[in-house]
């Protein structure tokens, strides 16, 4: 190898320095393979009194390329990146809690009139009636045949009573002329005397004679004007021109 390596032109000079490096070798033989390959001493010229140094060879061939070596160190922490898209969109939420009620609002506006009802039970009772016959018999009921008003027939002018048809409140008058006779008439409820009036008759005259009450009736309870006395005080009277009157009616019904 090293006789390659330092080939000089000439077959002598060859050799000669052939022989020149075994000699050489043999004289550092402890040196290491390595010291060999770099290091390229020429023998001591005390050693080889004919040493003649020879032309530099030429340089070497590049090396085999040498491992990888070992990884750097981390970089400075780059730039913020740009935002990602925008995710799918989520699933609703749980429904709030309830608020507070609003203020009161304004009046509405009047509704259409109702269609009229069912008609309500009508209390109504009234009559009036006046004296058609002269001839009163006493001590029985006084027969008031003129009517003036008997809308509910609660009046019975064949037998002279009232007929309580609603209990309640009824207010009752009469008012009687005078003539020829004394009067004493009662108004009668239920076979009783409730009010009296008695009127003395003044010759060549005529006088009046009325009463007026309130009583509460019951179902069924009679009212009605009667004489009492004898034949000298049924001197009630009636003409074209003078009327004797009874008058009824209900103030108020009962609510219970
Ligand atoms: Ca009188």
């Amino acid at each position: 190898m090293w006789g390659l390596q330092v080939w000089i032109p000439g077959r002598r000079m060859l050799l000669l320095q052939a022989a020149l490096l075994i000699l050489a070798h043999s004289s550092y033989g402890q040196s290491t393979m390595a010291e060999e390959a770099v290091v390229l001493q020429p023998p001591a010229k005390e050693s080889c009194p004919g040493w003649m140094a020879g032309i530099p060879g030429h340089p070497g061939h590049n090396g085999v390329p040498g491992r990888d070596g070992r990884d750097g160190a981390h970089g400075e922490k780059g730039e913020k990146g740009d935002p990602g898209l925008i995710g799918p969109k989520g699933d609703a939420g749980d429904g709030g809690v309830t608020g507070v009620g609003g203020p009161r609002g304004f009046p509405g506006v009047p509704g259409r009139k109702g269609e009229p009802g069912e008609s309500a039970h009508v209390y109504r009772s009234a009559f009036s009636v006046g004296l058609s016959n002269k001839d009163t018999v006493p001590n029985v009921p006084i027969r008031f045949t003129k009517i003036f008003y008997n809308q509910q027939n609660h009046y019975d002018g064949t037998t002279g009573k009232f007929h309580c048809n609603i209990p309640g409140l009824y207010y009752f008058s009469y008012h009687i002329t005078v003539y020829l006779k004394d009067v004493k008439v009662s108004l009668y409820k239920k076979d009783k005397a409730m009010l009296f009036t008695y009127d003395k008759y003044q010759e060549m005259d005529l006088d009046q004679a009325s009463g007026s009450v309130l009583l509460h009736l019951e179902l069924g309870d009679e009212v009605w004007l009667q004489v009492y006395g004898n034949e000298d005080h049924n001197g009630l009277y009636a003409d074209n021109v003078n009327d004797s009157t009874f008058t009824g009616f209900l103030l108020y019904h009962d609510t219970n």
